[in-house]
């Protein structure tokens, strides 16, 4: 499918982005994604570009690049790339997670950082963009090498960080076990309880309920929000979820909460069918508790079927969430996707559908819901966790996910009210891309040229 054409007053920031940061795809990509939809505000609002505002969003405050070294449990020394891309504190402080995967580097860490800029934005709580992360691949490695690699990683990490300053979370192979190593090693070094530091702590340390469901459980919440707007809603409807990681197995979850089916989840080895519904307790034993893969769900349960190096995207059905990574979703799995008669896809993960499939499925009538909308429930989650840490209380599960789900109906809400007023009802992209910029761009504008 073709691309579609910038507006003039944007081309030349994105010519000057791919100017200054050659072989960034992704980065590319995210820009792209939100420039598209900036020409009716800039044409409203001549001082964003006298200000030179979207130039200045383009380009990260900070960039952190560091080496990693540490011991593998054989003895012998490894080296990996750490990486701390601190984009934008106009609303508050740099805030996002870090991954840990082999695919990691520059361009990946500042999709990720501008994506999250406009996300938090969204959120309408007070937390500037960021992401960092490693090269590291976690898997197959023990428990005492993860603790090696992420002391060393906090050991030039921590200099960067601080409450009021930078506060990391999890991504792609960051959960809570990885979480506890860098805040104990961050304690370590500062001498400081700094609760506020990291968000996705564990309960008895300063976490908070609801963290690790949040990005999943606010991804439902959006959908059902979509399907609400349409007189519609989950009670029978057939869904599937890529990954099976943290984002997708709480999805899973809510939607089997809110009476739909998930008939199939994948990992980067395959995916899996099962017509009666996934068995999560099956599955978070599997993935949360011994670290395995999913063609094993297949192997303990009755009446499912693996496919090892199939595409999730060719089970029909209603409604389907990418919760994996980015591009993991393309032209070809649109087509199957509208084959088979899906009528809603909500991005769990960051970016995980191509512009080419973004667009096909819109032609096909789609209703399409983009990542910093429908996942911004995570790390509102995050800024929730904060409060707490702030002012040293704990929250109950019930309340924080009544917090969660209001944030996310808000959004859902802005995105839409947005989307009418620029003439585009209906447009979650330009919606979400549109309130997302005007209220960091008012921000910036009222801090000066900084
Ligand atoms: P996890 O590490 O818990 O799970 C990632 C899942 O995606 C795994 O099933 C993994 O399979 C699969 N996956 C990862 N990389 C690839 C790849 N290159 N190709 C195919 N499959 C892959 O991560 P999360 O669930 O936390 O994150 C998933 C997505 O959600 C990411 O895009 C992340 O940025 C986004 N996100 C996460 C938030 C959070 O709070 N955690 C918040 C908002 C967005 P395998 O095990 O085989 O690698
Ligand atoms: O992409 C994301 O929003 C996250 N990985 C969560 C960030 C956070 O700070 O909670």
């Amino acid at each position: 499918m073709t691309e579609t054409v910038l507006p003039a007053s944007v081309a030349s920031v994105f010519e000057e982005v791919i100017r200054r940061n050659p072989g960034e795809g992704e980065f590319h990509q995210a820009v792209r994604e939100v420039l598209e939809s900036l020409g009716p505000v800039v044409a409203k609002h001549p001082e964003y570009a006298d200000a030179e505002v979207i130039r200045r969003l383009c380009e990260p405050e900070r960039q952190v690049i560091f080496r990693v070294p540490w011991t593998d449990d054989a003895g012998r020394v490894q080296l990996n790339r750490g990486f701390r891309v601190e984009f934008n504190s106009a609303l508050g402080p740099y805030k996002g997670g870090l991954r840990f995967h082999p695919s990691v580097y520059l361009g990946i860490v500042k999709f990720l950082g501008f994506e999250q800029i406009f996300k938090n934005s969204l959120t309408g709580l007070p937390i500037g963009g960021a992401k960092g992360g490693s090269d590291f691949d976690p898997k197959g490695r023990s428990d005492a090498e993860v603790m090696r690699f992420c002391q060393s990683f906090m050991i030039e990490l921590y200099r960067h960080l601080g409450e009021h300053t930078d506060v990391p979370a999890g991504d792609i192979g960051v959960g809570t076990r990885e979480i506890g190593y860098l805040f104990g090693q961050y304690k370590r070094i500062t001498n400081r309880f700094e609760s506020g530091v990291l968000t996705g702590k564990g309960l008895t340390w300063g976490g908070s309920q609801v963290r690790t469901e949040a990005t999943g459980y606010g991804a439902v919440f959006f959908v059902d929000e979509i399907l609400r707007t349409a007189g519609e809603s989950f009670e029978g409807r057939r869904a599937i979820v890529s990954g099976s990681g943290n984002v997708a197995i709480y999805a899973i979850e809510k939607i089997h909460e809110l009476g739909g089916r998930v008939v199939a989840c994948s990992d980067s080895n395959g995916y899996i069918v099962d017509e009666a519904g996934i068995d999560l307790d099956l599955l978070k034993d599997i993935k949360d508790v011994r670290r395995g893969r999913i063609s094993e769900y297949a192997a303990q349960r009755p009446g499912a079927v693996s496919v090892p190096g199939g595409v999730i995207w060719d089970v029909p059905t209603d409604i389907a969430l990418p919760c994996a990574t980015q591009n993991e979703l393309g032209e070809n799995g649109a087509a199957a996707l509208i084959r088979g008669g899906c009528r809603v896809v909500a991005e769990g993960a960051n970016m995980p559908t191509t512009p080419g499939a973004v667009r096909a499925l819109r032609a096909a009538g789609v209703r399409f819901a983009p990542g910093k909308a429908v996942n911004a429930g995570g790390v509102a989650t995050s800024a929730l966790e904060m409060q707490q840490n702030a002012s040293r209380d704990s929250w109950s599960f019930e309340y924080t996910e009544q917090r969660l789900a209001e944030i996310v109906r808000s959004i859902h809400d802005r995105c839409l009210e947005t989307a009418e007023s620029y003439g585009a009802p209906g447009d979650y992209v330009a919606g979400a891309n549109i309130a997302g910029f005007t209220r960091v761009a008012d921000a910036m504008l009222a801090q000066g040229v900084v």
